[in-house]
């Protein structure tokens, strides 16, 4: 195939969420425009443009949770609401000029590594695009996961997932039913706890949760960080450090501090929850941290409403009236919507990459996702993925990962063009090596001290998040190891 015949770019992005659009805009501030951006939607944002349901927000403070060169002193809130965030990465995309590379409704339906030419062969639904550089920048958190209860599809009322909340759907007067009590089903249940008349959530297990805290940020201050953005720096680098000694505590797991650090969560609870019984549906029994710690302030209160039930018993089945518990209750339901969290270690774009001699990503991942600093996979050439395997955090901002691993792929840009390399592709020893030495590493977290977790894969392995502090990452990243890799020239 000659690929002349197809639009050519020596990079090709995939999503425009914040890793996407970071890595866009480092490579324009280069003054490199041979990229283009394919986006499956009609917007950018990524996961904060798909999560648009009530209450959404960041739980990492505003003033970490934005680019280290594009800071911003508007934030309104200490922690940023959805909203919020996604204008931020809309202007911020606007204001680098990388808008226009973006080709808008455009999915990745297919990615082929073709040796001859050394390219990747993309496939969108308006043709065929060949690439040099295949950058993934899709995020773990893209893919919305439906429980795999039975009887979910005979559900005859209105059904949602939270990461696509239908705003059509009025809730008022309605039975709701809510599936799910992680980090989005705690932000929207008190937000449509007023408008039901009867909410019932399934719980399976209690999250930890701890106060959040959150306030305006006064104009006064607003004012101040637009004046001074030095001012600005020094409360980041404040909340950096501070996430990083939580890192600490996450990371060098340590079960009798783990149990001092839970009476927060208890006393929490205790402080939210008056009835004995419901107290003690909603108390976690694994390792604070073990699953992500939630902050909020506004749950537990709304699961005290005259019209709020927590049901703990295992759901049996949905049936096309509402759900069946195991001990055969029914609980008949208007509304279910699913707050049941992301594929984040199974999603299916991994069948979709064909790397060399036709192996597709998801068979290179038979045994679990590993890819080297979270960013290179053997057999797949070119190909760089953004918030790969095991570079997640539980304490600190995804954006300090995702600059770091910018970097690292702007470096081996670089050297490839520098070098005259055609294709990169890393060691598969150095890959088990590095590997070996994560999963060692993980061993002593908290994470994997025993509950179950969207951090851990089907086989029980940690292939979501990186075992350490963000700063280890950032110095591991900092220069393109060419050593790492064959080259072709
Ligand atoms: P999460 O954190 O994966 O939470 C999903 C929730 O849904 C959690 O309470 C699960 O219970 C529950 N769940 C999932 N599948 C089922 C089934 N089959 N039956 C019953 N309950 C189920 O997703 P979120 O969207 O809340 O947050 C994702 C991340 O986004 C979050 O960590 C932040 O980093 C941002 P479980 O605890 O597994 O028993």
């Amino acid at each position: 195939m000659e690929d002349k015949e197809f639009p050519h770019f020596e990079v090709a992005i995939v999503g425009a969420g914040f890793s996407g659009l970071g890595m866009a805009i480092r490579l324009k501030k280069s003054g490199q425009s041979d990229f283009v951006i394919l986006e499956r939607a009609s917007d950018t944002g990524g996961t904060w443009r798909d999560n648009s349901y009530p209450g959404c927000a960041c739980d990492i403070q505003s003033h970490l949770y934005s680019f280290s060169f594009a800071l911003n002193p508007n934030w309104s809130r200490l922690f940023p609401p959805q909203p919020e965030i996604q204008a931020y990465l809309r202007e911020t995309a606007a204001r680098y000029g990388v808008l226009p590379h973006i080709h808008w409704n455009c999915p990745l339906l297919g990615a082929a590594w073709d040796e001859d030419e050394k390219n990747w062969q993309i496939t969108t639904p308006g043709g065929l695009i060949t690439a040099h550089v295949l950058v993934l920048a899709t995020g773990p958190l893209s893919e919305p996961s439906l429980p795999g209860i039975p009887g979910l599809a005979s559900f005859k009322g209105k059904l949602f997932h939270s990461a696509q909340w239908d705003h059509a759907c009025d809730l008022t007067g309605k039975r709701v039913g809510v599936i799910g009590t992680g980090a989005s089903g705690i932000q929207f249940v008190p937000e449509i706890q007023p408008q039901a008349a009867r909410l019932t959530i399934f719980q399976r297990t209690p999250p930890w949760i701890v106060p959040r805290q959150d306030r305006p940020i006064p104009a006064w201050q607003r004012a101040l960080y637009k004046k001074l953005p030095l001012a600005q720096r020094l409360v980041r680098l404040k909340i950096y450090w501070q996430r990083e000694a939580i890192g600490a505590g996450l990371v060098y797991y340590n079960p009798a501090r783990s149990k001092l650090i839970a009476q927060l969560g208890l006393n929490h609870l205790k402080r939210q929850i008056a009835d004995p019984a419901l107290r003690a549906k909603l108390t976690p029994n694994y390792a604070i941290g073990c699953k992500r710690i939630l902050l909020s302030d506004d749950f537990y209160p709304a699961l005290t409403r005259p019209n709020v039930e927590v049901v703990a018993d295992r759901v049996a089945a949905i049936t096309p009236e509402g759900v069946r518990l195991a001990d055969d209750r029914e609980i008949p339901l208007d509304v279910l919507i699913c707050a049941t969290g992301f594929h984040a270690t199974d999603a299916p774009l991994f069948t979709k990459i064909k790397g060399r001699e036709g192996r597709y990503l998801s068979e290179a991942w038979g045994k679990g996702m590993r890819a080297y600093l979270g960013a290179t996979v053997s057999g797949f050439p070119n190909l760089f993925l953004m918030i790969g395997p095991n570079t997640g955090l539980g304490h600190s901002s995804m954006v300090l990962m995702i600059e770091s691993q910018i970097k690292y792929i702007f470096e081996a840009l670089r050297a490839m063009k520098k070098e005259q390399i055609k294709a990169i592709d890393v060691r598969p020893e150095i890959l088990e090596h590095y590997n070996e030495w994560l999963q060692e590493r993980l061993k002593g977290t908290v994470w994997n001290s025993g509950c179950k977790s969207w951090y851990l894969d089907k086989r029980g392995q940690n292939t979501t998040l990186w075992p350490g502090f963000t700063f280890t990452f950032r110095r591991l990243t900092r220069h393109f190891k060419a050593d790492a890799y064959n080259s072709t020239l």
